[in-house]
């Protein structure tokens, strides 16, 4: 079976990372969608570094969760026949075990040079504005996808979610775009679609099936299911 799993900031909240639903969305009083975009690093970039150096040193206090474990469990059964697409850009996922993640709006532990579009791992803070380790210039950014940015590796995407069984989203609201019209595109193809989530998300009712609950019990048991040949 073929299935692609689509996870947001709700998978890592029992982790203990902030989704961007909690604190209504704010950050030191900015809209997160005021921060997450290039307008606003051109403008305040010592803002936007403190923005995610700060999420790139929280990590280090943050465990995967129960959720993250069964997907990786889940990975041993289906090896290729698996694709995780994150829109979170932590590392939970990895840590868990999952090897075949794609982060759609990019990673905190990465850093992107504007000057040679380099991109180089970086676990340290991007706010003394360092120079590129490969071409030099100091013109490091954080390597995530902003608002009115084109997100990562589509086209692939696209082709897992045409080729699937079983389209499976997990902790998250649905109001961010394209990832939010994921369900669609899939059952649109004849893909089976299930949402797991703690609330109804804003796409709720597109899906086939819909299970509301914390990921961290959701999960385990789904992916039991899977294993148990349902
Ligand atoms: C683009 C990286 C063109 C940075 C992020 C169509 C209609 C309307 C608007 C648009 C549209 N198309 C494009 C737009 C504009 C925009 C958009 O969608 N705006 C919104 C605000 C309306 N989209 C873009 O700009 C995108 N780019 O469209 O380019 C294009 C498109 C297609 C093809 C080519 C070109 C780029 C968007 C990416 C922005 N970057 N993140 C960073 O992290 O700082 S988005 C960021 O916010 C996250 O990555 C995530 O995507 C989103 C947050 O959503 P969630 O992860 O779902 O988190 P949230 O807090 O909202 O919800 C948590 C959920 O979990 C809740 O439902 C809750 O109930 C649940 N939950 C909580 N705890 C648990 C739980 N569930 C289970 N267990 C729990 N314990």
């Amino acid at each position: 079976m073929r299935v692609v799993v689509l996870t947001g900031a709700g998978i890592s909240a029992e982790s203990g990372v902030p989704t961007f639903r909690d604190a209504d969305g704010l950050w030191e009083g900015h809209r997160v969608e005021d921060v997450a975009t290039p307008e606003a690093y051109a403008a305040q970039p010592a803002v936007v570094h403190r923005f995610y150096d700060a999420r790139r040193a929280a990590l280090a206090g943050v465990e995967p969760n129960p959720a993250h474990r069964a997907l990786a469990r889940l990975e041993e059964h289906l090896g290729d026949d698996l694709l995780v697409v994150t829109q979170n850009i932590d590392d939970l996922h990895e840590r868990a075990g999952s090897t075949r993640v794609l982060h759609m709006h990019g990673e905190l532990l990465s850093a992107l040079c504007r000057a040679c579009e380099g991109r180089v791992r970086w676990a340290g803070d991007l706010g003394d504005f360092p120079d590129c380790p490969s071409c030099g210039v100091s013109a490091l950014r954080p390597d995530v996808v902003w608002f009115g940015e084109i997100p990562y590796q589509m086209d692939r995407i696209q082709e897992a979610l045409e080729r699937a069984d079983l389209f499976v989203s997990i902790g998250t609201s649905g109001a961010v775009y394209p990832a939010a019209g994921f369900v669609q595109y899939a059952s649109g193809h004849g893909v089976r679609t299930l949402e797991l989530n703690l609330q109804p998300s804003e796409v709720s009712r597109l899906f086939h099936e819909a299970r509301q609950g914390l990921a961290g019990e959701l999960v385990p048991v789904w992916v039991e299911e899977v294993l148990a040949g349902g």
